[in-house]
């Protein structure tokens, strides 16, 4: 695969907007032709009290967020939250526990019956634990795990203006344990933390030029949490979320691209842009990892809506 440069992507990211839309959404029903939307049900199995002091979290512990803390909850409560989501409709769930990084022992055992019970209900299984090593990988990997999500977040400069606890590098390190494991990657950013539109193409470059390129790329805007230290950040506006989605479309024809948090500020017609332009996965469930998700009814009506809008005019009398 061929490096895909710094100046390209700023070239794509600043297309005017009716050719970035007509570029992104020719790659996305060439790559896509069934323009499926991947449901992944996400659950916290490890809250808060992160030694981590990521500025948009309102899981670290080095900030004072009103937020129930929960030790690794035991294996029943994921086996029901997973025989719901799948129910549900999920296609994929996903288990967040906020760690800098995985303890083998009595952790990482639990976690290996987890990703069992998960697959055993003919669910994705993915989990996003912090920093892992290549055995650890591996033994994930024969657990059945599928993915394992580890954002870059953003750029490798803006990153210590965010976090100061980890390096980008180290990122990159987990990231790679995980690809040479054979566990495909879910990683992405998050935008509306004060970064830059370098920044944000910085951001694209490294998760272009990853080889192989992520199976999935979320895309995060920041959700501002009170008693975070990003908590008083004005909200991201829907046409910056469409531009990267469409921009990362491009440059990452077979992606799945997540909209993820901040998902609950787009508006139905944004949602469906995003959908246009490339995005074709989402989080499915009333809660991400401790705020907020969109409603699951309305998503099921949205992406009936984006489905099967054709049809009901087809069907409706007088046509
Ligand atoms: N603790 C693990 C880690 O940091 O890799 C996994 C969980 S962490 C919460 C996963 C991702 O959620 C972060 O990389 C970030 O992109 C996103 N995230 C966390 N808090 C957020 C917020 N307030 N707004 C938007 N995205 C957020
Ligand atoms: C990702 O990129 N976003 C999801 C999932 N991967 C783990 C988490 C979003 C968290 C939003 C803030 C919260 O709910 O804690
Ligand atoms: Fe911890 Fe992950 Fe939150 Fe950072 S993003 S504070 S590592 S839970």
């Amino acid at each position: 695969m061929n490096k895909v440069s710094l100046k390209k992507i700023k070239e794509i990211l600043s297309m005017p907007l009716n050719d970035l839309i007509f570029k992104a959404q020719t790659v996305h029903k060439s790559s896509f032709p069934k323009l499926d939307i991947q449901l992944a049900s996400l659950l916290s199995i490890k809250t808060g009290s992160c030694p981590e002091d990521c500025k948009y979290c309102p899981q670290s512990a080095h900030y004072n967020v009103d937020l129930k803390k929960e030790k690794l909850i035991n294996i029943e409560l994921v086996e029901q939250a997973a025989i719901r989501a799948k129910k549900n409709g999920a296609d994929r769930f996903c288990m967040g526990a906020a760690w800098k990084k995985l303890n083998n022992g009595k952790d990482l055992d639990l976690i290996i019956k987890m990703i069992k019970a998960v697959k055993s209900l003919d669910l994705e299984a993915c989990v996003t634990l912090g920093s892992i090593t290549k055995e650890q990988a591996l033994t994930l990997k024969e657990a059945g795990l599928d993915a394992y999500n580890h954002n870059i977040d953003t750029s490798p400069e803006f990153y210590k203006e965010i976090i100061s606890t980890r390096s980008f590098d180290e990122r990159l390190e987990t990231i790679q344990n995980v690809q040479e494991a054979g566990i495909s990657v879910c990683s992405g950013g998050i935008i509306g933390m004060g970064e830059s539109w370098h920044d944000r193409a910085k951001m694209l470059e490294v998760l272009a030029n990853l080889t192989p390129q992520p199976e999935s790329i979320p895309i995060n805007s920041l959700v501002p949490v009170r008693g975070t230290p990003l908590e008083n950040r004005d909200k991201v506006d829907s046409l910056e979320m469409v531009r990267i989605i469409a921009s990362t479309r491009i440059i990452a024809p077979n992606s799945r691209i997540r909209l993820s948090a901040g998902r609950k500020d787009l508006s139905k017609e944004a949602q469906l842009l995003c959908f246009v332009v490339g995005a074709n996965s989402i989080f499915y469930g009333d809660t991400l990892l401790t705020t907020e998700n969109n409603d699951m009814l309305n998503d099921k009506d949205l992406i009936a809506q984006y489905n099967n809008h054709h049809k009901d005019i087809l069907n409706s009398k007088g046509l």
